[in-house]
């Protein structure tokens, strides 16, 4: 059953799925569940982001079908603005952005960080709408090019990043003018956007095409999108562009572009598939979520084998020079100082063994495993760690993109624990931990992905 309702239960016990399995490991890996659960938290939503005066805000007037948003020709906004619908019982308002991050209740926690200067350019707007019951619309702010984009005061690539990852569509807005010009943007935003498993949840749209003074102009903006596309995305293959432009009431479109008159109703309904493409998009980063744990997890016990076979080297030549100090140490002693006078050899020879003899060799011998000890975690130890951290890339093997994606995310949680916790780890069975990992992946979210 795909409707909205089966849609939200599933999300509820995913939810409860992860809270009860995956809570003590994550506490264990130090790890906050927070990443993978906000997304499950709230209503579906729609990113709308692009480069300034694209047209988003009037494709968003456009879909609820009412003025909400300020529209005009040069930088308009400089605000992100989430639009939802009032609960039942409120009224229509708008909340503050300092409210917003400190809420509970709504997933926008993780853009705390980004601080005040963020949250006097964030708001909600409570619209009534019945567009907006079924999920929510973030209008930002556009993009201006990357060097204007450092004088805002905030992290904006980082908070539309950090958006990209919560939403369950997001709609990349071009306009023929700047098809080409703010690529260096393109490309800190493609580091920001969702790996390339979100890429289907992202719609690249080229707007105001009404505006391109015949159809050749069009086909070079095109060529020239697709080109930038290419280069931000890293894929061979082009995405489909929708190419539309907002037609207002009673108006002729423009000659050329007739023919792309249906493509703006095909982008709406597509962005109405939100509330099930969140279902995909919630599973992918819950799985995403724990096989980032298993890699860090897979890492740190690489770690702890590296170290093993390391201190297994040590351990058998300390090993073995002790069993040659006792049995030969006090011989070794007697030649040079004339001490003591009877040797364990010799007094096994003799026929006549006295324990006294023992207690010079295991002395010596105990001291020698001591000083292996010591070699091993004041010497080899902290050696180990440093090399291994100035390498870290090193330490596993990443058969596939994906897994070097996901490395790149969880780096630096593993550098942290080598370096602070390094010797907590040697005692942690990181394999049990993946394989609960993996049994995690396949038996309990695949049971519940097939339900759907
Ligand atoms: N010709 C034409 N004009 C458009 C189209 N869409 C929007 N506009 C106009 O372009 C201007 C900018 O549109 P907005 O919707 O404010 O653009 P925006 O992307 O929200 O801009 P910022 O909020 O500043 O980033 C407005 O004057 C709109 O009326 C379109 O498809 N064709
Ligand atoms: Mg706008």
């Amino acid at each position: 059953m795909r409707d909205e309702k089966a849609a939200t239960a599933l999300i509820k016990k995913l939810d409860k799925l992860l809270r009860n399995k995956m809570t003590p490991i994550y506490k264990r890996y130090g790890v906050s569940m927070q990443n993978v659960l906000t997304p499950l938290m709230w209503k579906p939503l729609v990113l709308v982001i692009g480069n300034y005066s694209s047209g988003k805000s009037t494709f968003i007037n456009e879909l609820l079908d009412m003025p909400v948003q300020r529209t005009g020709q040069a930088p308009t906004d400089d605000s992100f603005t989430i639009l939802t619908s009032p609960a039942e019982g409120e009224s229509e308002e708008e909340i503050p952005g300092g409210t917003i991050v400190n809420d509970e209740r709504l997933p926008f926690e993780p853009l705390r960080p980004f601080g005040e200067k963020l949250f006097s350019h964030l708001r909600m707007k409570k619209v009534r709408s019945p567009l907006l019951e079924n999920f929510a619309i973030i209008d930002t702010p556009g993009m201006l090019d990357s060097v204007t984009e450092k004088d805002r005061g905030y992290d904006y690539l980082g908070v539309v990043g950090e958006l990209a990852r919560l939403a369950d569509l997001i709609i990349l807005m071009f306009d023929p003018h700047k098809a080409g010009t703010i690529k260096e943007t393109y490309q800190a935003i493609r580091s920001t956007l969702p790996g390339s498993t979100g890429e289907d949840r992202v719609l690249y749209v080229l707007n105001r095409i009404d505006e391109c003074d015949n159809v050749p102009d069009l086909v070079r903006a095109y060529g020239t999108l697709c080109w930038n596309l290419s280069q931000m995305t890293g894929r061979k293959d082009i995405p489909r562009v929708y190419l539309t432009f907002a037609a207002k009431e009673g108006d002729v479109p423009p000659q050329g572009v007739e023919s792309w008159v249906s493509e703006r109703e095909e982008l709406k309904r597509a962005v109405n598939t939100a509330p099930t493409m969140r279902i995909n998009h919630v599973f992918q980063e819950a799985e995403r979520g724990v096989r980032e744990l298993d890699l860090q997890a897979e890492a740190l016990a690489a770690f702890r084998t590296g170290f093993g076979l390391k201190v297994q080297k040590v351990l058998k030549v300390g090993l073995f020079v002790s069993l040659l100090v006792f049995w030969f140490g006090d011989l070794l002693l007697k030649m040079t100082a004339g001490v003591p006078k009877t040797t364990i050899l010799g007094s096994l020879i003799s026929g006549v063994f006295d324990d006294r003899v023992l207690i010079f060799p295991s002395l010596a011998a105990m001291l020698v495993l001591a000083l292996t000890g010591v070699t091993i975690s004041n010497y080899m130890f902290p050696r180990f760690r440093k090399n291994t951290l100035e390498d870290l890339d090193s330490l596993i093997p990443f058969e596939t993109a994906y897994k070097r994606d996901l490395w790149r995310r969880v780096r630096a949680r593993v550098s942290g624990s080598i370096e602070e916790e390094g010797y907590k780890q040697l005692w942690i069975s990181h394999s049990w931990y993946q394989r609960r990992l993996k049994k995690f992946l396949e038996k309990d979210i695949g049971h519940l992905k097939s339900k759907w």
